[in-house]
């Protein structure tokens, strides 16, 4: 059946009417069950809000708003920030009339053996050198760290601060220091590196050794040696050969390891100095040659063609297996054969010597030539200086036709 019609002027309605009598209500309003009052809707009980996690629903007649919420102990000061509500100011702590600071610090063990700092109301937790905060649970073993997304631990490269004195090598999971030559590692930090000092090395140098940072210098005693290009052995310099010496020009020069020597020998009458090789030469031999007046016949009839002056040097050796060979006197004399006895022969004499039954000498051969192998046969301690002679004698038929005189001077070093 047909209701009586209604219009809106018969109603109390008290927000909106309809055309046919009926209330209704603005939006964020409800119609109560009077069917003429509107009431507020409340969004935050219904649920149908949008305000996100960090925010509180707060309701409002016909509306609502979200509002930015601060923990327990905060109070809000604008929009977005929080600010610590002082209870003590307020009057609403919970024991006594006045708040005083705990050292939390002191009380108990915050941080885990890390620095611990006391603030007012609060202590704040900061790392050990060589720390940082794990913000994530998951901590990474010494030498690893955390990847930036961190979920993953990745090696260090610990030469980036450069922890080597010299040589850095990262490798995973740790670092390698490195030398460079003639340093090495301390076995102390495993980072220093230290200068070997080669001179505490044996051999190392011949002479003298002086040690430098990252190396070392040989040295040789001044005057008489160079060092040898390998940069550790004294080489003697052969002043002789070098014309280097102090000789005179009548004097021969001899060389001896770190110094050298002049003599001066002087060829006897009716000889003749012979022009080569006598001076400024490390073979150090004076010739002298025969050489008489026209009418000289005592001169003309001496065997004595040459006399020579040398000088040779020798270690002292204490023992001597057997004769030592310490020179050879050459001729140009064939080994004469044994049946041919008119052949011409060579023989050897020693005629004089400062040392007594210490040389002999050996009649042998060499490329078919007779030579004379001058011996040591008894140790010479030295140091010392002889006078050897020995004579060369040129036999035929049972007489000698010539003989040659060698006077050596032998230093015993
Ligand atoms: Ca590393
Ligand atoms: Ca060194
Ligand atoms: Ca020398």
């Amino acid at each position: 059946p047909p209701e009586t019609t209604k219009s809106c002027k018969d109603t109390n309605c008290s927000q909106l009417c309809v055309r046919a009598g009926e209330c209704t209500c603005h939006e964020g309003f409800q119609l109560r069950r009077d069917g003429v009052t509107c009431e507020d809707v409340n969004e935050c009980q219904t649920g149908s809000h949008n305000c996100s996690s960090e925010y509180v629903c707060v309701n409002t007649e016909g509306s609502f708003y979200c509002r930015f919420s601060c923990r327990p102990g905060f109070t809000l000061t604008d929009e977005v920030t929080c600010k610590d509500i002082d209870e003590c100011e307020f009057g609403i702590h919970n024991y006594g009339t006045r708040c005083e600071d705990v050292d939390e610090c002191q009380t108990s063990e915050k941080c885990g053996g890390h620095v611990c700092v006391n603030l007012e109301g609060l202590f704040r937790c900061e790392c050990r050198t060589g720390f940082m905060f794990n913000t994530i649970s998951k901590l990474c073993s010494t030498g690893f760290k955390l990847t930036r997304d961190g979920r993953d631990c990745e090696d260090i490269d610990e030469c980036e601060d450069k922890p080597c004195s010299q040589e850095c090598t990262n490798v995973y999971g740790s670092y390698q220091c490195y030398c460079h030559h003639g340093y090495q590692l301390s076995d102390n930090d495993g980072i220093t590196c230290e200068d070997i000092n080669e001179c505490a090395l044996p051999g190392v140098c011949s002479h003298n050794c002086i040690n430098t940072p990252g190396g070392f210098n040989c040295t040789c005693p001044p005057g008489g040696y160079t060092l040898s290009p390998d940069g550790r052995t004294c080489q003697d310099v052969d002043e002789c050969a070098a014309g280097t010496h102090t000789c005179s020009a009548s004097e021969i020069c001899f060389n001896l390891q770190g110094e050298h020597r002049c003599f001066n020998f002087e060829c006897p009458t009716n000889f003749r100095r012979a022009t080569s090789g006598s001076t400024g030469n490390s073979s150090a031999v004076l010739r002298c040659v025969k050489s008489c007046h026209l009418l000289d016949l005592e001169c003309s009839h001496n065997p004595t063609h040459i006399i020579t002056f040398t000088v040779i040097s020798l270690q002292t050796l204490q023992h001597l297996k057997g004769p030592e060979v310490i020179a050879l006197l050459r001729t140009a004399t064939a080994v004469k054969p044994a049946n041919l006895p008119d052949k011409p022969d060579v023989n050897f004499e020693i005629l004089d010597s400062d040392e007594q039954n210490s040389f002999d000498v050996i009649k042998d051969s060499r490329d078919g030539l007779i030579v004379g192998l001058i011996c040591q046969v008894k140790p010479i301690l030295g140091p010392k200086e002889l006078m050897l002679k020995v004579v060369i004698k040129y036999v035929q038929l049972g007489a000698v036709y010539q003989q040659n005189i060698m006077n050596i001077h032998i230093l015993v070093l």
